[in-house]
């Protein structure tokens, strides 16, 4: 068997998505989320001048070896567009697998350990308030676990708090938006939310928090200790994990589990994190960390230590990446929770699925692959559209992290 050719498909259905098509001689094909959010065409332009040519003529069943190959054949390691590229083939790859195998993608990965995939959704609102509506709304939809943010007094945006409730998408500008953060504003408003969060609800509801990177430190032990009456299920990404060894600091002052790694895209970024235990949850996503054959490897890691899973879910990574998670997801043992933004109906129906939510939990489908295609007809309607996400300055017009 060999593949005979590699499409890569660029499509704006309300925000750019990249996907990769591996076609064989025998008919088979396999798809490929190759998304990295503001810089599209830099993983286009990978996929195009330096994967594809050396596909061809390959027997796409030997996914391992292919992945090496990419990985280590081209001296360069690692890296967000490296590593996004590479995730596309191999999970268009897995994806052959599993159709050649007659299996849905989680079987052919061992089987189900888990009946459904607990997935958080994102309840937001420029106040309190209407922060609170969102979390019964949510609750009503059947959410477990639901991610709060809220506006912060004194600032006219911030991180998560969406225009439109149900589709968030912060890349939102032809350059890029620049926003204003006041630290000292943001950790006096947090605990108030929970506080009336908790108020309202009870401990019923697993609560999810994202600091998105804004924190020192020594602010995000504060925050984390201040939240701990209130019994998050994370705090996410409360400080930026350049340097790993800050989460030493963190976690000697706070029992509120943390959560890190959204823009990981290597088991190296998260080794110390993972070994040391500073971290309770792992972030990485399939698209932005080398595929399932590399993801695979952080999980059995991160399981080790008892660290367990909770993909980056947001509408940034396109259905293929949702359909192919979920397949892992609920095939590996130290699963925690799966982030799930919901999709536009455009989205959807550019790539047509078989998974589905219920209670809380999202399923994936029974048919052979991962159970994610894409409509390549419609996807020709909505051309590709420039979109950078925000920046951030602080008061003084320096710059911090978005
Ligand atoms: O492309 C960036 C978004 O995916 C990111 O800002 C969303 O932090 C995010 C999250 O937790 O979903
Ligand atoms: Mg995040």
């Amino acid at each position: 068997m060999k593949i005979i050719e590699g499409k890569v498909i660029v499509t704006c259905p309300g925000r750019n998505f990249v996907t990769l098509k591996i076609i064989t001689d025998e008919g088979v094909y396999g798809i490929g989320d190759a998304t990295l959010n503001g810089r599209e065409l830099s993983v286009v332009s990978y996929l195009e001048d330096h994967v594809i040519p050396c596909l061809i003529g390959r027997d796409p069943q030997q996914i391992e070896d292919i992945w090496q190959y990419l990985y280590r054949g081209a001296y360069w390691r690692r890296g967000p567009v490296t590593m996004s590229a590479i995730a596309a083939v191999d999970m268009a790859l897995w994806d052959i697998k599993a159709k050649l195998a007659k299996m849905p993608l989680y079987q052919l990965l061992g089987g189900r350990c888990r009946e459904g995939v607990m997935v958080y959704g994102h309840a937001n609102g420029t106040t309190i308030d209407d922060t609170l509506g969102e979390l019964d709304r949510y609750m009503s939809m059947g959410y477990k676990a639901i991610r709060l943010q809220t506006g912060v007094p004194g600032l006219k945006s911030t991180y998560g708090v969406s225009g439109d409730k149900m589709y968030y998408e912060p890349a939102d500008g032809d350059l890029p938006t620049e926003n204003v953060w006041s630290t000292e504003k943001y950790l006096d408003s947090v605990p108030k939310l929970f506080e009336r969060a908790r108020e309202k609800v009870g401990f019923g509801p697993h609560l999810l928090h994202d600091v998105h990177h804004r924190l020192t430190p020594i602010e995000a032990a504060r925050l984390g200790k201040s939240l701990e009456p209130y019994r998050l299920f994370w705090l996410e990404d409360a400080t930026v994990a350049d340097n790993p060894e800050s989460f030493r600091l963190i976690r000697q002052h706070t029992t509120t589990p943390l959560a890190v790694g959204e823009v990981f895209n290597s088991i190296h970024d998260c080794r110390t994190l993972i070994q040391e235990q500073l971290i309770d949850y792992i972030r990485c996503t399939l698209v932005h960390t080398g595929g399932i054959t590399h993801l695979r490897r952080i999980a059995s890691l991160a399981d080790l230590y008892q660290v367990r899973t909770g993909c980056h879910g947001a509408t940034d990574l396109s259905p293929v990446s949702m359909g192919a998670a979920l397949n892992f997801d609920i095939s590996i043992p130290n699963f925690g929770v799966q982030e799930y933004m919901r999709h536009t109906k455009e989205t959807d129906e550019v790539f047509p699925h078989n998974y589905t939510f219920k209670n809380g939990y999202l399923m994936p489908g029974e048919t052979p692959g991962h159970g994610v295609d894409i409509d390549e007809k419609l996807a020709a309607k909505y051309p590709y559209k420039r979109a950078f996400l925000p920046v951030n300055r602080l008061e003084d017009g320096s710059m911090t992290n978005w």
